[in-house]
């Protein structure tokens, strides 16, 4: 025995010496043998200090971002300096660890929605782009996130309390959306606005997916197809999208793009930026000329201004018609009641973005060096004094952009996006420069004597979109950090693979230079916009309250106490459901044994009846697709049919506790007679 003992510890001994002979030790004292050590300039130190988030120090990252999570139809939540992926969101595509589309009721109901809303096929991809929090005095909340879906012409709510996606739907009379979500002060209504034009139909209006159809001619176009701005109103005490306080205004059949929201003096006003006023000829149809020729050839395309307040007052008055299922402005209706206008900015603009003070919107030049500010005092009195320089071809009125226009500043190539601080500045992407250009902007939101002027250039890497700043757009932003969302990473980090992850790069924008501190490597395609909020804002629960619905944060109708679980097999409408009230709790699924026959519906209702953070288990059922998340404290239900026999074991799939892998269950289904 004593021999044995004496060989393991010499055993261990040799190991340990053995290592150290391999990898000598590198005995670190201070900061400058670590830089030393690992080739790190003091300026690169600077920035692994700024952004490092210690071990157990999570109060460190001070803001929150959510991020579109691009391709994944998904939402990704970050924190703010570390960069540090905390979240990733289930939203318009199933995800199986947070159960999400594989068997959970609520989910399954929301996709069984979106199918019946959009019958050509199931829609479970995404292009999700640009996220908004709910607003108060149009500041961000924080207690719900917005998003868009560009290929799914989607809106989706997630409730900030749970991060968990409370409602999804396929906008009516629209194909894809592009300028959503986008809040109106105080959350009154979120803003999408289409993207492509869709045919509406010839008799009755409007735009049914897999029905409307009309012949694709450039007369056709012109006539039938139309855009789409949608008030979507949401209702936060049902957790629920209701089209029946929502409306939308129909627009030209131009491309709508990205839209903005004004406050304070651009109040009641919302902005959407449009190109392809072309709209579409012979030659293009007949492939002779490409659409982004095409496309190109007018010298300005349309800013739309809508008066969403007064639009408002129209449905009230009964000025829309019900199509499809939502109060409908018709264009004709629009500009007679004169709440849309027009005002041409240099040629295929993207962003529009309004400054803190709510003064001004900038508008990015794509094509144009330029950044076109707009002043609203000015839009208003033009509107208010009837000054317009004509209509288009469908009779809306075009303001002239010199009655409007506050300044223009020469940003450098491609300038997409801009965002701000509270010291009054702009900052904007340049997509083709590779850039992020400073600029002061004009009173009340900067009081210098340099207004309208660039003060600063830094290099991204590379191709960048979006750029975001802590709560910007809004009248309260934070002049801290600045995050570059850029499309391609080229050679920022190690090559795995021909297709590379995108870049979001944290920059640094306290000091009168601008500086990129972090590269933060992001293995989805593409995100395209983010918000970042002050993380004291979010306020998530911890846990649920016992045998909570997430659905309704309510108590659930079928939650129970340990000790209480059941299982009932009746007759319901002609139909054998076998339906089971069970709890999950380290380490047991009570019960552990289901029978039922073969054609039966099996409804279960679990609870999670632990208290403590983290303690959530999974519920799976092989072969059947069944995989649900029960967060401690939740009630969750889960219904499916047992179309065939067999005995399948259930189990739960988090590693829960020393006992997990003997948490499990058999599910028996007696074949049919
Ligand atoms: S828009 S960068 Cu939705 Cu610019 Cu993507
Ligand atoms: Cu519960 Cu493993």
């Amino acid at each position: 025995m004593a021999g044995v003992a004496g060989l393991a510890v010499g055993g261990a001994l040799g190991y340990i010496a053995g290592m150290g002979a391999r990898a000598p030790a590198q005995v670190v004292t201070g900061f400058d043998d670590i830089l030393r050590a690992r080739g790190l300039t003091p300026d690169e130190a600077r920035a692994a200090l700024q952004t490092f988030v210690p071990p157990g120090r999570p109060e460190l990252d001070e803001f929150i971002m959510i991020s579109s999570g691009g391709h994944s139809g998904q939402i990704l939540v970050i924190g703010i300096p570390s960069m540090r992926l905390l979240k990733v969101v289930s939203v318009n595509t199933p995800e199986p660890w947070q159960g999400w589309g594989y068997g959970e009721t609520g989910s399954m109901e929301i996709f069984r929605r979106l199918k019946e809303a959009v019958p050509p096929k199931i829609f479970f991809g995404g292009d999700t782009h640009h996220p908004d929090f709910d607003r108060r005095d149009a500041k961000y909340v924080g207690e719900w996130a917005f998003i868009g879906d560009k290929l799914g012409g989607q809106a989706a709510a997630i409730s900030l309390k749970d991060f968990k996606t409370k409602d999804v739907i396929k906008i009516p009379n629209v194909q894809t959306i592009h300028g959503g979500a986008f809040t109106t002060p105080n959350t009154e209504y979120v803003v999408y606005v289409s993207q492509y034009p869709a045919p509406r139909d010839p008799q009755r209006g409007g735009y049914k997916p897999g029905k409307t159809y009309v012949k694709l001619t450039a007369e056709n176009y012109k006539r039938y197809f139309r855009g789409a701005m949608t008030f979507l109103y949401f209702d936060r005490e049902n957790m629920r999208w209701d089209l029946t306080k929502s409306f939308q205004i129909e627009l030209p059949p131009y491309v709508q793009d990205l839209a903005s929201v004004g406050w304070g003096p651009s109040d009641g006003i919302a902005f959407c930026n449009s190109f392809g006023t072309e709209l579409v000829s012979t030659d293009v149809l007949d492939g002779k000329v490409p659409f982004e020729v095409w496309w190109g050839r007018n010298e300005y395309d349309y800013l739309h201004v809508v008066l969403w307040r007064k639009a408002e007052e129209l449905v009230r008055q009964g000025k829309a018609e019900e199509i499809n299922g939502i109060k409908v402005i018709r264009l004709e209706t629009a500009i007679k009641e004169g709440i849309l206008y027009f005002v041409p900015e240099p040629k295929s603009p993207h962003g529009n973005d309004i400054t803190p003070s709510g003064r001004y919107n900038v508008i990015g030049g794509k094509l144009s060096p330029m950044v076109t500010v707009i002043d609203v005092e000015k839009l208003k009195r033009a509107i208010a004094d009837r000054k317009f320089a004509g209509t288009d071809d469908y009779g809306v009125p075009i303001i002239r952009l010199e009655d409007v226009m506050a300044a223009q500043i020469e940003a450098g190539l491609g300038p997409l996006h801009n965002e701000f601080d509270e010291r009054g500045h702009g900052y904007v992407s340049l997509f083709i420069d590779n850039k992020v250009v400073k600029y002061n902007l004009g009173p009340p939101d900067y009081t210098g004597d340099k207004p309208w002027t660039v003060v600063d250039k830094v290099d991204i890497h590379y191709n960048v979109g979006h750029i975001a700043t802590p709560e910007s757009n809004s009248p309260d932003p934070v002049g801290k950090w600045l995050v570059a969302l850029n499309k391609w990473a080229v050679d920022r980090f190690r090559l795995v693979g021909p297709l590379l992850p995108q870049n979001f790069q944290l920059i640094d924008i306290t000091g009168e230079k601008m500086r990129v501190v972090y590269d933060m490597p992001i293995p989805l395609g593409e995100p395209h916009y983010a918000k970042i909020i002050r993380a004291e804002k979010i306020k998530a629960l911890d846990v649920y309250p016992p045998g909570t619905d997430m659905w309704t944060f309510k108590r659930h109708p079928h939650a129970i106490e340990l000790g209480q679980e059941r299982v009932e097999r009746k007759q319901e409408g002609g139909r054998w459901v076998t339906e089971v009230w069970m709890t999950v709790i380290r380490s047991t699924i009570r019960p552990w044994v289901i029978r039922a026959k073969q054609g039966d519906i099996i409804r279960l209702h679990i609870t999670n009846v632990e208290k403590v953070r983290d303690a959530t288990h999974d519920f799976g059922v092989p072969e059947y697709g069944i995989q649900v998340s029960i967060n401690p404290g939740e009630t969750v239900d889960v219904e499916f049919e047992a179309t065939h026999p067999g005995v399948y074991t259930y189990y739960c799939l988090e590693f829960c506790s020393p006992l997990h892998l003997e948490m499990l269950g058999f599910l028996e289904i007696e074949p049919a007679e």
